[in-house]
């Protein structure tokens, strides 16, 4: 008789789709999971073929380099050993601040709180960040600021079907979270109204009774735009106002300018879809705004989210049931991963690395002097920029910014320039395969830990197979680097993941992202347990209905005004870039682009361009075209549709090589957040013949 499947969850996207995994002779089969109501069994590709990349394509050795420039394979100790000598070389020459580490939002909440501790109380270095500055933090950042708390989605999934209208902007679930779509599709089919924001024509979007086409980096004035009318047409709910908000005063008169006519001009959206917007919103019952990477990640994405947080507040569609803004979260752990402090600026529990009680809190849990903790250091590019001049050597874990990263042909210079690199990955990624050691480390069916949702429910993934031989985990990389470079301190990273955790409840304790009523044994029983979840707390699915977290228990609103994308478009560059997803592969492509059947559904690189364009450019489909930035060049074939704007590309980010898109992207940083504005850009277009001539990264000014 077959052994019951181990209940986990899916290794990717923050959706966390319930899997089960059978053993079989060979390895581990997914089977479905019904238990789990966010996806009660349903899988996308992607975590379908999961269990593919625990056997073939996957390092299973430490690697070091030789005397000729090539890894070899090598033994745990002695890769730990030039590691530990690397890093200290780097804080022996140029001061603790000269080595960084890099984290990511896949690391569990167990590897993501050791990571910083890791950094503040081993190598005692401010400069540690993580890839979730490349995803999240412009919504998180205006999150807090007007509800004093940031948790991607307020409320579970289940409500949306339950809302009268959900505007989603620049979000595309069809690609990026098939499972959840039955959310929305079960709102239409209760006559809830779905209206969706892309410069694309998605799938996603192809569903919606509304699709506005804005042209990229322009929501900000859009968002405006619908406040506008809603003032206007007196549509406001001034009753919520007065009880639950300050500051509209401000931002009443900051909307004022925004004129529908203004807004069309700026956007490209027809007056009339904003009258319709605003009508649909305004007349449901409840609605609701979900933003995703599109709007987010942008130079002004912090604003910009702020603006539509205004349009519920000022509807009084916020804090009340099936209403309210909420964030899609990305990575797997896009929202644990920020909680904990692997954030330049921040300590475990979310709380702040500049607040004399938090250090307090928390140094008292690690049993430091609380003056033994560094201060914040710089934001994942910026870390990225300094590598080779200020940061000499880098400790990597759960990143592959050679693809992901913004200017990327700089960032892989910048990475080349180390004095001494490390990276902790599954497979030899890109930026693995730059190191100077690499440790291979175990997948999430080979170890237990916990993770937390787009829905900001913390979830139970669970060891269901042995590792193979020569593999270990994150959490043992850091007990023996520990151990190398402050003996004793080791006794304070324990591997045992469930003992992290029983820390990381501690030092949560009391912060805005409480865990500290939450055990492997509630997880378990119960599918999940939402945060805030203080002792004796049965957890929070519904944030906001009596106060917000602010310290007088008002949302605030943010008077916000437009501005200009960080690049406009001009006679040089005259056509606007934009990037994203597709279905089948997931983020740099480092374990996807490994897996047969993801990479059959989704080959390559494409550029995405309107005939009109086309034919101005004069490729036809499937030819080669040359996409020219201030930034760089890359070549893939063109990819001709009239599901997108004609002023506007999309391209995929998930390749290296020739048709890496993030070859093209700007750098410009939100000011708030330090967000890269990987959502729009400049370029120029050039057929590119048949050879397809041209190295990616040419012409990148470094
Ligand atoms: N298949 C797949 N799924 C994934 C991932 C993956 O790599 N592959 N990654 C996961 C992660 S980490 C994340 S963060 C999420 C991201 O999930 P999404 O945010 O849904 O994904 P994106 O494709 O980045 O962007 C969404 C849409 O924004 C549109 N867009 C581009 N520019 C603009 C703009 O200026 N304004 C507006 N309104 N829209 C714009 C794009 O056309 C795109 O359709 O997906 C998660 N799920
Ligand atoms: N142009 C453009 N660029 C983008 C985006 C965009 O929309 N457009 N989106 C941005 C966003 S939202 C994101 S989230 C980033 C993501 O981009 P990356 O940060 O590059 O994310 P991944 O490709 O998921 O890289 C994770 C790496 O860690 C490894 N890994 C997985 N699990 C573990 C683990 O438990 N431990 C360790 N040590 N390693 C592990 C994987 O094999 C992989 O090599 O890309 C950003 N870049
Ligand atoms: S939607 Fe996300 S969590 Fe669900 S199976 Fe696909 S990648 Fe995994
Ligand atoms: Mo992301």
């Amino acid at each position: 008789m077959d052994a019951a499947p181990t209940l986990t969850h899916c290794p990717y996207c923050s959706l966390q789709c319930g899997m089960g995994l059978r053993r079989t002779g060979a390895g581990l089969d997914v089977v479905p999971r019904e238990d789990f109501e966010v996806n009660r069994g349903a899988l996308c590709g992607k975590g379908q073929s999961a269990t593919a990349l625990l056997g073939a394509g996957r390092l299973t050795s430490p690697l070091v380099r030789d005397g000729r420039g090539g890894l070899v394979a090598a033994g745990w100790d002695e890769a730990l050993d030039r590691i530990a000598r690397g890093l200290a070389a780097a804080q022996e020459g140029y001061g603790r601040d000269a080595v960084g580490v890099f984290g990511g939002g896949g690391l569990t909440n167990e590897k993501a709180y050791a990571l910083g501790k890791f950094a503040r109380i081993v190598l005692r270095t401010s400069q540690i960040d993580y890839n979730g500055r490349f995803c999240m933090s412009s919504a998180a950042a205006a999150g807090n600021r007007a509800f004093g708390m940031d948790r991607g989605l307020p409320f579970p999934l289940a409500d949306i079907p339950r809302s009268g209208c959900v505007i989603l902007v620049g979000s595309n679930p069809a690609d990026t979270m098939p499972p959840a779509l039955r959310y929305f599709t079960e709102l239409r089919a209760n006559g809830g109204k779905l209206i969706v924001i892309d410069p694309r024509r998605t799938r996603t979007a192809e569903q919606a009774d509304l699709h506005l086409a804005p042209r990229p980096g322009s929501d900000l004035a859009l968002a405006l735009g619908l406040l506008h009318l809603v003032v206007a047409q007196g549509r406001t709910d001034e009753e919520f106002i007065a009880a639950r908000t300050t500051g509209w005063e401000e931002t009443r008169a900051a909307v004022m300018a925004h004129w529908p006519e203004h807004v069309e001009r700026t956007t490209g959206v027809p007056v009339p879809q904003l009258r319709e917007t605003v009508r649909l919103f305004c007349e449901a019952q409840s609605s609701m705004v979900l933003t995703a990477r599109g709007p987010e990640q942008q130079a002004k994405g912090v604003d910009t989210v702020g603006a539509w947080i205004n349009l519920c507040l000022a509807t009084g569609r916020m804090g009340r049931p099936y209403s309210g803004y909420g964030c899609l979260t990305g990575q797997g752990n896009g929202q644990g991963g920020r909680e904990h402090g692997q954030k330049a600026d921040q300590l475990p529990g979310y709380r702040l690395l500049t607040d004399p009680e938090a250090r307090r809190h928390v140094a008292g849990v690690w049993g430091v002097e609380p003056d033994e903790l560094p201060g914040p250091g710089r934001s994942a590019y910026e870390l990225l920029d300094a590598l080779g001049t200020e940061v000499r050597a880098l400790l990597l874990m759960g990143s592959n910014p050679v693809v992901s990263a913004p200017r990327a042909a700089h960032v892989e210079g910048r990475l080349r320039s180390l004095d001494f690199l490390a990276v902790a990955d599954v497979v030899l990624s890109e930026t693995a395969a730059l190191a100077d050691v690499v440790l291979p480390v175990t997948q999430w069916a080979e170890e237990t830990g916990t993770m937390t949702s787009l829905e900001g429910r913390v979830l139970l993934r669970r060891r269901a197979i042995d590792p193979p031989e020569g593999v270990r985990g994150d959490l043992d990389v850091l007990h023996g680097l520990a151990q190398r470079l402050a003996p004793g301190r080791e006794k304070g990273f324990p591997t045992a993941p469930e003992e992290v955790f029983e820390e990381l409840r501690r030092a949560s304790a009391g912060g805005k992202a409480d865990y500290s009523g939450i055990s492997y044994g509630q997880i378990a029983a119960e599918g999940g347990v939402f945060w805030p979840c203080p002792q004796g707390s049965a957890g929070t699915p519904r944030l906001f209905l009596d106060r917000f977290a602010t310290p007088d228990g008002r949302a605030r609103f943010a008077p916000v005004t437009d501005r200009p994308a960080a690049e406009e478009t001009d006679a040089r560059y005259p056509v606007w870039l934009t990037t994203g997803r597709v279905l089948a592969q997931y983020q740099s492509g480092a374990q996807t682009r490994r897996i047969a059947e993801l990479n059959e559904a989704a080959p390559g690189p494409y550029v995405q361009l309107h005939p009109e364009l086309a034919a101005r450019v004069g490729v036809a489909d499937g030819e080669p075209v040359a996409v020219l930035s201030r930034r760089g060049r890359a070549v893939a074939p063109a990819r001709v549709s009239r599901d997108i704007r004609p002023d506007t590309v999309f391209m995929p980010f998930h390749w290296a090589g020739e048709g890496r898109a993030n070859t093209l992207t700007n750098p410009a940083l939100d000011p708030v957040s330090r967000m890269p504005e990987f959502k729009v850009c400049a370029v120029r277009l050039e057929a590119a013949g048949a050879s397809g001539a041209g190295a990616s990264g040419a012409g990148d000014a470094g």
